[in-house]
């Protein structure tokens, strides 16, 4: 081991992180604590923000309420609602990168295109042509980033506006048009709850029935919001109950550990369906899956937007498109002016296409050839001082990605004053990754969200749910607890 790389000083210690989303400028919040100054945050687009600024369909909110939906380091008073929109977290993102003097960190408009291990550093290579060095590199790309556009015959030929949910186009005036969804997972749910009742026609092609969470949503007084500026404690006091109600009742809910609150849960949603008056729409809309298979959608107007009587909910099967709109396995043509397509994204991207070349010459693409792995959803074998936020089974679902960011964070923190102070290079392990991933996979074939009897985008192309196996708070203990040394290779720096 060289002299040189033993404890360096940290202004030695260069990064690239990847991404100026929630997690980017967390890790960069992180670093500039721990006393690096030597970092840049690259990010594809012009403004910090990642999902939140990428997203902008109408009617779009956050379905975890807002004072959890936060850093827990930094509460806000301003928070309109309850639960709220997307501009409004997006507003906020920036507001922390700025407080925090993030912005001067991140390069826009600059896309990561390949990361290469030279044995002491990575050689990360920018769509912009240059290549930045970097001791450790930190991806924080987000987790559904990618849009899926569904294959459906004829779907080029529509001559109508036809986009994907994450290219809302708001120059149309929609009110006089007639308007078809494509969906009915959380972000149509949503769009429905927007446009019900405000365009001429809309229809909502449905090819699964969702369980329909009912979490009334409310604005905070002028009154509210003067106390939580005063008494910031108040905000952190509902951090912590929301914290409990989103991990351990909902969670526990979803994952059947808590009997109890699963009643409730579902007693829930089925009162809620219970509130569409017509049977034959009710019918339509009763799922043919347990509760919490998919991730559970959570509105407090979806019914009643589905009642209104310019909506109709489609269930006949899409055939085919044609230039004047859908036509439907009963020969019937849904004429539309604009189709939206609310068809996810592809859950199994992570940072690609970005290309990953490690020790040895081994490759992400030969790693993740068969699917995505990683150690505790963090690491990669064969790609050195090298982690990722929310990487492939993360705690995912009805909670607050910004909390398992900050976990994540805390423990490739852990390891970088590792790296900084033996001058060393560190990734898990193969068989260790393997192991763990083995195990997680093994214990997800026993989860509702395997046995449920749906299809969702949480599991992988066997059926297998691709997220953290058990509660999310088995994962914070987990990678609060001591990082454990014998499932990585630790070795010297080569080139350094
Ligand atoms: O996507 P989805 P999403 N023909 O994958 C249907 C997060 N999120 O964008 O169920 C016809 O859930 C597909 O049908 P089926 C959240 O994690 C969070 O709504 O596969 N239909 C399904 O109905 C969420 O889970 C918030 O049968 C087709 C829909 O498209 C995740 O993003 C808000 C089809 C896709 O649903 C994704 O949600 C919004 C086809 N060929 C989103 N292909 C918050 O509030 C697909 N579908 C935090």
């Amino acid at each position: 081991m060289s002299e040189a790389t033993i404890n360096r000083p940290k202004s030695a210690m260069k990064f690239v992180i990847i991404g100026a989303g929630m997690a980017g400028i967390l890790a960069g919040i992180r670093l500039k604590e721990a006393g690096y100054s030597d970092f840049v945050i690259v990010e594809k687009g012009d403004s910090v923000g990642g999902t939140w600024r990428d997203n902008h369909y109408p009617g779009l909110h956050c379905d975890v309420p807002s004072h959890h939906y936060c850093f827990s380091f930094e509460p806000w008073a301003e928070w309109s609602e309850i639960f709220s929109s997307g501009p409004e977290i997006w507003k906020y993102l920036d507001l922390v990168a700025h407080k925090y003097g993030i912005m001067p960190y991140i390069r826009f408009n600059c896309a990561a295109e390949s990361a290469d291990w030279d044995g002491a550093r990575w050689q990360v290579k920018l769509a912009t042509g240059d290549t930045v060095a970097a001791d450790v590199v930190v991806t924080a790309t987000g987790g559904l980033r990618i849009a899926n556009y569904p294959e459906i015959k004829g779907l080029e030929t529509f001559a109508g506006e036809c986009f994907h949910t994450t290219q809302w186009n708001h120059d149309i005036d929609l009110s006089d048009k007639r308007v078809g969804v494509i969906g009915t997972g959380s972000t149509a749910v949503q769009i429905t709850c927007a446009l019900a009742g405000k365009v001429a026609k809309y229809e909502l092609f449905q090819r699964t029935a969702q369980w329909v969470l009912l979490l009334p949503n409310a604005s905070y007084s002028a009154e509210e919001k003067e106390e939580f500026r005063r008494n910031p404690d108040k905000m952190r006091q509902l951090y912590d109950e929301f914290e409990t109600a989103t991990y351990v009742q909902t969670g526990g809910a979803i994952m059947g550990t808590d009997p109890e609150a699963r009643a409730a849960l579902i007693k829930n949603v089925q009162d809620n369906l219970g509130s569409v008056r017509d049977p034959v729409l009710r019918a339509k809309l009763t799922p043919d899956h347990e509760v919490g298979c998919k991730r559970l959608v959570m509105s407090p107007t979806f019914y009643q937007a589905v009642q209104d009587p310019t909506v109709e909910v489609v269930t006949d099967r899409i055939d085919h498109i044609e230039p004047k709109g859908i036509v439907t396995a009963d020969g019937q043509l849904h004429e539309l002016d604009v189709l939206a397509l609310a068809t996810g994204f592809d859950p199994g991207a992570y940072m690609r296409p970005m290309k990953i070349t490690g020790q040895d010459g081994h490759t992400l693409d030969e790693l993740w050839a068969v699917r995505p792995i990683a150690y505790k959803a963090m690491g990669l074998p064969y790609m050195p001082n090298f982690f990722m936020v929310e990487g492939p089974f993360t705690p995912f679902g009805n909670l607050s990605l910004i909390r398992v960011a900050e976990w994540q964070v805390d423990y490739i923190m852990k390891c970088i004053e590792m790296i900084r102070e033996q001058g060393v290079a560190m990734a898990p392990k193969l068989d260790a990754t393997l192991k763990l991933v083995a195990q997680y996979r093994e214990d997800a074939k026993s989860t509702i969200w395997a046995t449920g009897g749906c299809t969702s985008w949480y599991q992988d192309e066997e059926g297998v749910p691709i997220i953290y196996p058990y509660l999310a708070e088995q994962f914070r203990d987990e990678v609060k607890a001591p990082i454990i040394l014998e499932d990585f290779e630790i070795g010297p720096l080569t080139t350094a």
